[in-house]
């Protein structure tokens, strides 16, 4: 992508003003496969270091504001200030710094991270302006190569289903969900970035009977509940384990990423998905 050149230069310009302090909470973790994210009004605390390997992470949300969390793996030309100053005001990440997904919420994701330079973000939009991100919402993350000593990293998680997405949809293969703790594989194999929302159905009701409700006059019942959170973009050819506990009924996977084309949502591009997770039996 040519945007990255324009990119750095205004990086460049912009640093020295508007990089903001970065927290200064260190706490090296040489043995956890497990971590803990907390996000707070607007910081990340997370360990500084850890062991290329499985690792399960997961945010803690203490601030006031809703926040989500996004793993971005730095090429090594792409400096953390460069990364600020490139991502502060969202938009598709560029050559140089790859979206790895995360989660909108507590749920865990899983992934198996190999060495390098990484940053978590959060590119909410704050109610008074500006993403989560501008106002120093991002910390480095550096992944070190296994030494003698580490805990061994473990293997991957059991996969329930792999989600495969691409400009637009999403291809659900594996046996029938059923209801329950599951794990999904999602990866993305379309040349835009892509997450996936989970909606809940109401019961009964069909993606059908929602897209009758958007455009008719949206009155009577709704067919669907809320978005249940979900996980964040990830950028073509990345892959991550994400667990969910599933109620049997209707679901919907949704795409709310800005198209690159035309900046609308990838749902309206089609991206939306129907699941009926099955009652646990035989
Ligand atoms: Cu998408």
């Amino acid at each position: 992508m040519s945007t990255v050149h324009a990119y750095a230069a205004l990086a460049a310009l912009t640093i020295a003003a508007s990089f903001p302090p970065v927290a200064s909470t260190s706490d090296v973790r040489r043995d956890s496969t497990d971590v803990t994210l907390v996000a707070r009004d607007y910081a990340f605390e997370a360990p500084d270091t850890l062991v290329a390997g499985v690792t399960s992470i997961r945010m803690r949300d203490e601030g006031r504001d809703p926040h989500h969390w996004i793993l971005f793996r730095l090429a090594d030309s792409v400096s953390l200030a460069e990364f600020y100053a490139i991502m502060q005001k969202g938009g598709p990440s560029p050559e140089g710094i790859r979206s790895m997904g995360g989660a909108q919420d507590g749920r865990a994701v899983t992934f198996d991270l190999a060495e390098g330079r990484y940053a978590f973000g959060c590119l909410h939009i704050a109610a008074t302006g500006g993403s989560h991100l501008s106002k120093g919402m991002f910390r480095a993350l550096t992944v070190r190569s296994p030494r003698p000593g580490d805990r061994d990293a473990g293997p991957l998680p059991e996969v329930d289903a792999t989600v495969t997405m691409r400009d637009y949809g999403y291809v659900l293969s594996g046996p029938p969900l059923r209801a329950g703790r599951r794990t999904l594989r999602l990866l993305n194999a379309g040349p835009q970035e892509h997450h996936l929302i989970l909606q809940r159905l109401a019961p009964g009701a069909t993606l059908a009977d929602v897209d009758r409700w958007r455009a008719g006059d949206r009155t009577g019942p709704r067919p669907m509940m809320p978005p249940d959170g979900g996980t964040t973009r990830q950028g073509p050819g990345s892959t991550l384990y994400w667990t969910v506990d599933l109620e049997a009924g209707g679901y919907l996977f949704l795409c709310l990423v800005a198209d690159v084309k035309d900046r609308r949502q990838h749902t309206l591009h089609g991206m939306r998905h129907e699941v009926k997770v099955l009652t646990v039996g035989p």
